[in-house]
């Protein structure tokens, strides 16, 4: 159902895929599913960018489609008032590290669910998460990056949250792009979320707010 819309993707056929996606919400498909081919057709991209069929300009017009069908594909996914005990949730993407587009769909798709979420930006250094962490007092904390470089400063980052003695506060889960368990253990975080449904599925079981919907 949405293969036309990956392959437009991958193509860089930008006003095709925007229709595609439009034709594909107007035609009552799930919008979960649109955002699942969104990141299916990055991977090819990717693939792309890899073995130099694609360059930078390439990265940054697949960045601003994602954009444009992100916010076509919002209104789709209802959005719910922060719900009574629902849960705080800080989100971030660390330091060196300007990938945004994954992280903005999981802060609307908890926001979706009632959560209340604070979004810190982009490249953002450890000390800032552990100063939003006081400020805002989360219950959970989202770490995203998409570089092989942002591993190492998740780690650097949930050493400063511990070295701040705010480690037993928080439950921190990461997520982007080529994080693994594996990342997980190395950066000493609580788990790791393949896609933001999955980030949900953990926010809510962590503040006790039964399963995703
Ligand atoms: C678009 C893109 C860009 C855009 C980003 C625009 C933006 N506003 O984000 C721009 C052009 C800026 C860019 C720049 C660069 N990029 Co880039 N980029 C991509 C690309 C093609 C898609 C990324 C994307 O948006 N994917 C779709 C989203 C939806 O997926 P996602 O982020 O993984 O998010 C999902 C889940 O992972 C999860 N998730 C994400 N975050 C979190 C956080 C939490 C807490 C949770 C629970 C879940 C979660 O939920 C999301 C939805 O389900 C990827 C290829 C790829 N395979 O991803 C390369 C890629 C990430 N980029 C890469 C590179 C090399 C770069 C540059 C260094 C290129 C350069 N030479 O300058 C720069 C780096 C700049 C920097 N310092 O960060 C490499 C990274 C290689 C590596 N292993 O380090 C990749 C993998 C391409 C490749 N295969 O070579 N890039």
């Amino acid at each position: 159902m949405t293969e036309s819309l990956v392959q437009a993707l991958v193509d860089m056929q930008e006003s095709q895929a925007l229709e595609e996606a439009r034709h594909l919400l107007d035609g009552g498909a799930d919008p979960l599913k649109i955002l699942e081919a969104c990141s299916v057709a990055m991977e090819s991209v990717g693939k792309r960018f890899e073995t130099g069929q694609y360059f930078l300009p390439h990265l940054m017009l697949a960045g601003e489609m994602l954009r444009q069908i992100s916010e076509m594909v919002k209104p789709f996914i209802k959005k719910g008032q922060p719900q009574a005990g629902r849960g705080r949730v800080m989100i971030g993407t660390v330091e060196g590290d300007i990938h945004d587009i994954g992280k903005n769909m999981v802060v609307f798709l908890l926001e979706a669910n009632g959560f209340q979420v604070f979004d810190i930006g982009v490249d953002q250094p450890a000390q800032k998460f552990v100063d939003a962490i006081q400020n805002l007092q989360p219950e959970v904390v989202g770490m995203s990056g998409l570089l092989t470089l942002a591993f190492e400063s998740m780690k650097e980052t949930v050493r400063a949250i511990e070295e701040a003695g705010l480690r037993d506060k928080v439950r921190i889960m990461i997520g982007g792009g080529v994080v693994t368990e594996k990342v997980k253990d190395y950066t000493g975080a609580d788990a790791y979320a393949a896609d933001a449904v999955a980030g949900v599925r953990l926010a809510k079981e962590w503040t006790g707010g039964g399963s995703a919907s």
